[in-house]
Parts: C-alpha cells; structure tokens; sequence
C-alpha cells in the first residue's frame, strides 16, 4: 500500500474519502463557484453503487454538484483488478461530446481533474432513481422510450459517418481508441468469461448449474458471440456509451439522464442500442420475482414490453429522420451525389436499419447472458430473494437470450422480438 501511495503522489493522484473531498473543493476555484462561494455546512455523502468508481454527493447552502473518482482498480472486485483511472478522462470526453448533442438528457460537467481522475457534474437530485431500481419497484415513466430514443438518434447519428466527414471521424476514432482498457474489459466479460470456465463467472447455483455448461457447450451461440466480438472490436460506427444498461440511466416522471459513459468509444451502434433493450428484456424476466399477492405485475410486464417496443421504432423513426434532414451534408458514407434518386436513399436506409436491428438484437442478448452467468450481474435479479424462484426468472432470460442472439437474422420487427419474449414467458 505504501508503494502504490508513492507512485501515487509522484503523478499527482490521491484518493479522496468525505472528509479531504471538502478541502479538495476549498481549493478548487472551479467548484466553489458551483457552492456560491458558500463553503460552510458542505454536506459530503459517498453513494456509489456501480461496479467501478467512488460517487459523492456534495451540497451547500449555495449549490451542489456531484464528484466521481475513479481508483485504479475495479471497486466491486477490490484492488486484485486494477484499471486504469484514465477512464474518467474518457467518462468526461463522452459527456461532452454526447451532452453537447443532447443537452435533455446528459448531465452537465462542472470541472474535471485528470490527475486526479476526478470529474465534477450536475446532481441529478431526487426524485431521480436510477433506472433499473424503477423497474424493480414497478414505476412507469410516461417518457422513458421519447427520451431513450432521442438520446440514443442523436448520439449515434452525430458521431457516425452519416453526420462526420471520414476526416473529422478518423480523429476522433483514434482520441477514444486511448480507452482500450475498458474496452478490453468488456470484451472480456461480455464476450469471452461467459463461454469458458473463467474465475468470476457464477450463477445461481446448483440450479443453473447445468445452463452455465449448456452455454459453455453451444457451438452455435460461440460462433455467433465470436460474430459479435469481432464487430465490437472492429467497427467505429459511432461514439457509442458503451455501458447503457438500465443502471446508468436516472429518472424521475418527467426526465431522463444518461450518467457513466466510461466505456465509450467508437464502437458499433448496436452495442448501446442493444444494452439499452436488453436490460429492460431482464427487467421484464424478473417481475415475476417481484409479484406478491398485491401484485401480480401482469400490467407492469406489458408495460415493459410496450416500453421496448416504443423505443426500437421511436429510434428508428428519429434516426432515420436525421438521416434524411442531413442527406445532403458532409456524412461521408452514402454521398448525396452518388444516393441521387429517393428510392436509392430508401434502399439504403433500410438496409442499414435492419443491419442495425439485427446487430442491436444480437448486442443485446449477449447483455443479457453476461448478466447471468458471468462476473457482474444485475439488481433486477440479485433482489429476488428465494433462489429458486431467482433461478426460475434468469433460466428463461437465459433462454430468451439464446434465441434471439442465434436467430436474429430472420426479425423483421421489434414486434416480432417481443412474440418471443411472450412465447417464453408463457411457458
Ligand atoms: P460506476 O461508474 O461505478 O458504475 P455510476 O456513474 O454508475 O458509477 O454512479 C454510481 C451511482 O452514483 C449511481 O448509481 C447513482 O446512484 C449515483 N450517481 C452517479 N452520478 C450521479 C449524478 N450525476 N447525480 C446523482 N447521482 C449520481
Ligand atoms: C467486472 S465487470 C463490471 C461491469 O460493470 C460495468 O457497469 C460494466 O458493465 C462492466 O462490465
Ligand atoms: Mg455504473
């Protein structure tokens, strides 16, 4: 500890805990502004519940804001997974860039410290929840798929070839090509652990035991998830989030903000798209877990599932609106004069939309694999006391998951991905 200490001060990091936060703000111009200038009875409370970094909620008299701090290791492993604490630097860059294009629905960025791999932003104060515990709780929000679907059209286009010139591309694939360590991570635990005996891989156990190796031996779902892992690797479609599951979204009635974009980078669209469905296809897997006699959480699925098929069309509707008001810029990839005839540019769209559905479909499921059987699960689940009610709910995620990931191709609709999920749940 003493060595990592010294290595830490020689380039300018120092954890921060409640108590020296308050005189790192005291010396900060940038955040004593943000607090008025009112530094007395400055409240400082941890609250991180992600998997990586240390959250504090910092409020005053005179303002508030909230400070994330990334360590150089995995906070729900501990110090035996190092990271790198570069990934604020990256956190703060996606912010930007994606706040910029969808001010609604990012929180804004007060100050960031990059030796200190500290970033300073907007306090999405209650009622925001994060989004996933709204789901366990049974909350409709009334604006969910508009809000998702606008943060999601905007991001992808603006930062994709159809928007940017290959010039203005290039440059900014290369800036994010720094975050290779988290991408690396994800490829390790979404598209690698769970295919193979791997050290922190688990499931609720014995129940899945035999699903875990049954995944382990499908021949088929490693030749597609391979599919999958190349087009993460190769394909700089977009500036995507990288991480946009339910847990990184708050809400309250009326907003919606996407936090933690550390894992971005120019990545393919899918990944975000399919993130994003995918977590709520969990979500609906485990009301069932979460029925009493109160609540039999019928309507709250049907919810959930209108809610998936709101945002795919929605998406697709709004990217595809984008697409056609910017036909004429400087989007490199499908040039003006060489997609001259409206019929061409329809042609083209639609195959580009359905490639994108597929991809999202495929992203998806391996999201809600990696959930179950690998490192990191989610709450939706992890909340359900009675294990083999847990099991029950995840073995039918697990298979809905499955199918949809082998046979994606043959979607021709959201609706159809949604016969599936009611196929599966019916059993
Ligand atoms: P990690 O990178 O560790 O996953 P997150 O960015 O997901 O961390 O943040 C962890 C928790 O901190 C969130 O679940 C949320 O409760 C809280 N949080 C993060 N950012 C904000 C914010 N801007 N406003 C209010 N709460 C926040
Ligand atoms: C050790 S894996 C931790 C996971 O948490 C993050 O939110 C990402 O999803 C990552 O895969
Ligand atoms: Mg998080």
């Amino acid at each position: 500890m003493e060595v990592m200490a010294a290595a830490a001060a020689a380039d300018g990091f120092r954890p921060l805990d409640e108590e020296s936060l308050v005189e790192y703000i005291k010396a900060t111009p940038a955040l004593r502004v943000q607090l008025g200038e009112q530094l007395e009875g400055l409240a400082v409370k941890e609250v991180g519940d992600g998997n990586l970094n240390f959250v504090y909620i910092v409020t005053g008299p005179g303002g508030s804001f909230v400070i994330k701090q990334a360590l150089p290791y995995i906070r729900c492993i501990g110090t035996s997974w190092p990271m790198t604490k570069e990934r604020a630097y990256f956190e703060m860059l996606a912010l930007k860039d994606h706040g910029r294009l969808c001010p609604n629905h990012v929180p804004e960025v007060y100050h960031f410290d990059r030796p200190m791999s500290l970033i300073a932003m907007r306090y999405l104060k209650p009622p925001h929840i994060i989004l996933r515990k709204g789901l366990i709780a049974g909350i409709e929000y009334p604006l969910l798929a508009q809000h998702m679907s606008d943060y999601m059209a905007r991001t992808l286009f603006f930062t994709s070839l159809l928007y940017h010139s290959t010039l203005e591309h290039r440059k900014a694939v290369a800036e994010f090509c720094g975050n290779v360590e988290l991408c690396r991570l994800t490829e390790q635990v979404v598209f690698s652990d769970p295919y193979k005996v791997a050290q922190y891989n688990h499931w609720t156990s014995p129940y899945l035991d035999h699903d875990a190796e049954a995944v382990r031996d499908d021949d088929i779902l490693k030749i597609e998830v391979a599919g999958l892992k190349s087009m993460f690797c190769e394909r700089a479609q977009a500036l995507i989030h990288g991480d946009l599951h339910t847990g990184s979204v708050m809400v309250t009635n009326d907003s919606t903000q996407v936090i933690d974009p550390e894992f971005a980078f120019y990545g393919p669209m899918g990944f975000d798209i399919g993130a994003f469905l995918g977590n709520l296809i969990l979500a609906f897997f485990s009301q069932d877990g979460h029925a009493n006699k109160d609540n039999d959480r019928e309507a709250y699925k049907r919810w959930i599932l209108k809610m998936l098929e709101e945002t795919w069309n929605l998406f697709h509707q709004k990217f595809v609106a984008l697409w056609n008001e910017n036909f004429d810029g400087h989007g490199d990839a499908y040039l003006a004069d060489i997609f001259n005839k409206p019929e061409l540019q329809l042609l083209a769209q639609k195959k580009y939309m359905t490639d994108l559905f597929h991809d999202s479909i495929g992203f998806g499921a391996a999201k809600m694999i990696r959930r179950i059987v690998g490192v990191a699960h989610v709450e939706d689940f992890e909340s359900i006391a009675d294990e083999s009610q847990r099991a029950f709910c995840e073995r039918r995620a697990l298979d809905c998951a499955k199918k949809l990931l082998k046979e994606r191709r043959k979607f021709e609709s959201i609706s159809q991905v949604i016969s599936v999920i009611e196929e599966i749940s019916a059993r």
